[in-house]
């Protein structure tokens, strides 16, 4: 499905973020960028050895932060490495933080001239975010986002599964105006 907004579109999507030809793909990292299973691990496997070896020289990404590599074999111009919090109960900050996550690699999109972008579902997998509240965290900052003119103008959230693809096509509802259209495609 797909929503437009003055100044850009947001597109929700089932699919594998490796796929994507988008400008920038963002990558679900841990903080020393150390690679993992996960996006971390088909993001790698896809772009091949120079994305480890671009993250070695970075050395790491605090939590809620976003760091760009280029993007080896894959089709995009960079992999943006963005750091969720591992849930620990709520009261540690968690959702800050992956507002965080959303906030600055849409700035470093912003900084870069990327045009396009494609996120996964931040911190839902083996850091266990719970799913329908972080839908609404990231659908709340693309959302607000959209309504400035301000690259990234396309932003697709490429989600993996029909379990997480259902949470944020829910979540969505809550961020569009009183007969904003939805198209299904
Ligand atoms: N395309 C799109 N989404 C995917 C893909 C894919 N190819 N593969 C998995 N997902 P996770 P996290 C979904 O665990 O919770 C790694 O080991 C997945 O189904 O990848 O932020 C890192 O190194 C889920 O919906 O990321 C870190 O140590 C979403 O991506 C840690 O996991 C996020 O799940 C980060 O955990």
């Amino acid at each position: 499905m797909k929503v437009n907004f003055e100044h850009g579109c947001l597109e929700l999507l089932r699919g594998d973020i490796c796929q994507e030809k988008v400008d920038a793909i963002v990558n679900a990292a841990n903080a020393a960028l150390a690679g993992g299973g996960g996006v971390d691990g088909a993001i790698h496997a896809a772009a091949g050895p120079t994305l480890m070896e671009e993250c070695r020289l970075l050395g790491g990404c605090p939590t809620g932060e976003t760091v760009a590599t280029g993007a080896g074999r894959l089709a995009a111009k960079w992999v943006f490495h963005t750091v969720g919090p591992i849930w620990q109960g709520g009261d540690s900050g968690e959702s800050k933080l992956l507002a965080s996550c959303y906030q600055t690699a849409l700035a470093l999109a912003g900084q870069l001239g990327a045009e396009s972008i494609a996120f996964p579902s931040v911190a839902t997998g083996v850091y266990r975010f719970p799913l329908a509240a972080a839908a609404a965290i990231a659908l709340g900052v693309i959302t607000r986002h959209l309504k400035t003119n301000s690259p990234p103008f396309r932003i697709r959230m490429v989600l993996f599964d029909p379990t997480t693809l259902a949470a944020y096509q829910n979540a969505l509802g809550q961020f569009l105006d009183p007969g904003q259209a939805i198209v299904i495609n």
